[in-house]
């Protein structure tokens, strides 16, 4: 599919500092240690309802691991899907009496646009599911010559004991799985299931709904298979960094891992799986599934699509937050302070901006820290307190680089 345009990204003098990154599989901050050309994939929508502040924040986080890689002399590889049919996708289509395809079309066309006013970096393929579903057809296939999937009444699912490492991406319990493995649109219940946790890797077609023909009978890819299929295809096993908000640990990301080592024999499938915190309304996740949400695309026709941006920096990307409206108004003087201190015909030194916010940025993305050493620049410039006249135009590119705001 069309991505969607990218901003200009300004080069900065010299180099950045090499990228150091929570992996939610390692369970801590280590150094990411890219070649030349850093691979990504940053899981996408389900395009049923876009795109709301906890999708930009998760893709926010993402965007920053693009632009800090770049910044330290890396290419980026970045691929990310849209889920453009599945369960809830097509529950919402019928619900409203909708067309699944339209509804799809329209909500990630959408969604192109609150990416593009956000200034996020586009990814090299956007990739739909239903662009590809032969690919995810064959990589079943090979699964099932590896003897790592069953048969159960026409659908194809995943045997869990296939995988030796099961577990290492989340680290979770056998018991927490479960939990999250019903709640996330897993089906531990379903009779003549091996292990409750095997997953579906192809759903047979059920009466009205849309099917693709395949070795295993008309129907569909499940949900873990497709972002595996489409991450192997553009950025081989062993990429840099799988992303996607801490919702998708398990069992998304999880299942993807070990579809992956079966597949290709190789572990990791990603060197890195990073996650961004859960964005909150009233207390709750904000969620399509539950309705709370507040949509960029609304914001947008209030405020500068930058104050949105500064709104969600001001957040540790791993943390979990809850959005209220004051936080649109404090970015909103914050934007307005910075662009009035680039603005003045000189100001303080601003070397230690540029090497404060990539030490900053490449420490585990902190933005907040980032945020606070620019907030200290642009006082010391409004209160008359510097000389250098080149100091507003590099805190200006720093700014635009490596946090993506355009003042
Ligand atoms: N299509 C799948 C991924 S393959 C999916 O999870 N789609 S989604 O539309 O539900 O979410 C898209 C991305 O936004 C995912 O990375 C998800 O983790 C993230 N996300 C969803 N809700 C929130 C939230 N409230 N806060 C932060 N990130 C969120
Ligand atoms: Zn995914």
């Amino acid at each position: 599919m069309r991505s969607w345009s990218a901003p200009k990204v300004p080069r900065l003098p010299g180099v950045g500092a090499p990228l150091r990154l929570f992996d939610t599989a390692a369970g801590e901050v280590g150094p990411t240690q890219p070649g030349p050309t850093a691979g990504m994939y940053v899981c996408g929508i389900t395009p049923y309802d876009a795109t709301h502040l906890g999708h930009a924040n998760t893709y926010l986080a993402f965007d920053l691991v693009n632009r800090v890689w770049r910044d330290a002399g890396h290419e980026v590889h970045f691929t990310q899907n849209a889920t453009d049919v599945d369960d809830p996708l097509l529950e919402r289509a019928e619900q409203t009496g909708q067309d699944w395809r339209e509804l799809a079309e329209r909500e990630i066309e959408l969604f192109r646009t609150d990416m593009e006013a956000l200034r996020i970096l586009p990814p090299r393929e956007y990739v739909g599911v239903t662009e590809v579903v032969d690919r995810v057809a064959e990589l079943i296939e090979l699964l099932q010559d590896k003897g790592a999937t069953y048969d159960l009444d026409g659908d194809v699912y995943f045997d869990v004991a296939a995988a030796p490492k099961f577990g290492a991406v989340s680290g979770y319990s056998e018991e927490q799985m479960l939990e999250l493995f019903g709640q996330r649109g897993g089906d531990p219940e379903r009779p003549g299931k091996k292990h409750p946790l095997d997953w579906l890797l192809w759903r047979a077609e059920r009466p009205g709904e849309p099917s693709w023909p395949s070795r295993f009978g008309p129907g569909r890819p499940g949900w873990h298979i497709e972002c595996t299929a489409i991450a192997l295809a553009n950025l081989g096993s062993g990429f840099d960094v799988a992303g996607g908000g801490s919702d998708l640990i398990f069992p998304h990301h999880e299942c993807g891992a070990h579809e992956g080592h079966v597949a290709c024999g190789e572990w990791p499938f990603a060197k890195a799986y990073v996650h961004a915190g859960m964005v909150a309304l009233n207390g709750e996740k904000m969620s399509k599934s539950k309705g709370n949400l507040v949509f960029v695309s609304r914001l947008r026709r209030e405020t500068d699509p930058m104050a949105i941006r500064l709104a969600l920096l001001a957040h540790h990307y791993r943390s979990d937050w809850e959005w209220t409206a004051d936080q649109l108004a404090s970015a909103e003087v914050r934007l307005a302070r910075w662009r009035s201190a680039v603005a003045l015909p000189a100001g303080p030194e601003a070397e230690s901006v540029l090497t404060g916010l990539r030490s900053r940025m490449a420490d585990d993305l902190d933005a907040p820290g980032a945020l606070a050493l620019v907030d200290a620049w642009a006082e010391r410039a409004l209160a008359a307190a510097g000389t250098d006249p080149e100091a507003p135009a590099l805190v200006r590119d720093v700014v635009d680089a490596l946090l993506g705001v355009e003042l």
